[in-house]
């Protein structure tokens, strides 16, 4: 069983949201234990403050390193950051930290470690909890939370749903999105005609050869439109970039001729 451990100033954060749909389902099946811990109730300060200014001055409270620390040596039962490092994975959830991907979460859904998240503020944490307490600092991308709950969120649901038994569909799990560098294609359902607004003509056509390729298509061109970092990882490899080249020809020629039309 998958064991995680939340550290926040603000517990209440998780209350509705692990009690829904793949989360949920992981915790009913004892293939996940989730457990939420208060800052707070770690800290020797006798108002029980986990914050304060910033040495070298400057706008906003930094959290105090102590609550991160005696947090953590407490849930792997440990006196050294070493010894709670060689226990488990310590993320550490910051703006600063390297980016959140599939292949980050399919390795921390893998392990045999404990997962501890620790989510602090925004304004920031003391740089001590980075370098001798974390195993990693995780981001989950460039823009600014009011702090690591969400992240912590978003990591801990894309974890979850890998777990084998989770997901009732496990092979639909396996080969999703950005395993192989390209968008899913759009899904349409009933009915056929909503509001004048149709479904493409070939979905219905019962023709699977003729559906793979429409599909495919999709994926290339909305992944050349809408992610060119994506669209360069996928053409890297020399047979993609053949298949990328005969579906990008016909739709720049069909632009083009838009727009002259125009
Ligand atoms: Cl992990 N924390 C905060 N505070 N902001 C973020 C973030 C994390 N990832 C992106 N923005």
């Amino acid at each position: 069983m998958l064991e995680i451990h939340i550290a926040t100033i603000f517990p209440e954060f998780f209350n509705s949201s692990l009690r829904v749909g793949n989360i949920k389902r992981s915790l009913e099946k004892n293939l996940v234990h989730i457990e939420i811990h208060n800052l707070r109730d770690f800290t020797s300060d006798p108002h029980k403050k986990v914050d304060d200014k910033p040495y070298g001055g400057g706008s906003g409270m930094v959290m105090t390193p102590e609550p991160f620390f005696k947090l953590c040596f407490h849930i792997t039962g440990t006196e050294t950051p070493e010894d709670a490092r060689n226990l488990a994975e310590i993320i550490l959830l910051t703006p600063r930290g390297k980016l959140f991907d599939q292949a980050t979460a399919e390795e921390l859904s893998k392990t045999k470690k404990k997962l501890i998240f620790l989510c602090g503020r925004y304004e920031g944490i003391d740089e001590r909890v980075a370098e001798y307490l974390s195993t990693r600092q995780i981001s989950i991308g460039d823009y600014v939370l009011s702090g690591g709950e969400p992240a912590a969120l978003v990591i801990i649901d894309a974890i979850v749903r890998l777990i084998p038994g989770v997901v009732g569909d496990y092979e639909s799990v396996e080969k999703e999105s950005f395993s192989e560098n390209l968008l899913e294609y759009p899904q349409y359902t009933r009915p056929e005609n909503f509001m004048g607004y149709k479904v493409p003509k070939i979905l219905l056509s019962g023709n699977h050869r003729l559906i793979d390729a429409y599909r495919l298509e999709r994926r290339i061109i909305d992944t050349y439109n809408r992610r060119p970092d994506l669209f360069e990882k996928f053409i890297q490899k020399k047979e993609n970039l053949d298949i990328a080249r005969r579906f990008l020809r016909n739709f720049l020629l069909d632009s083009e001729k838009n727009d002259q039309t125009r």
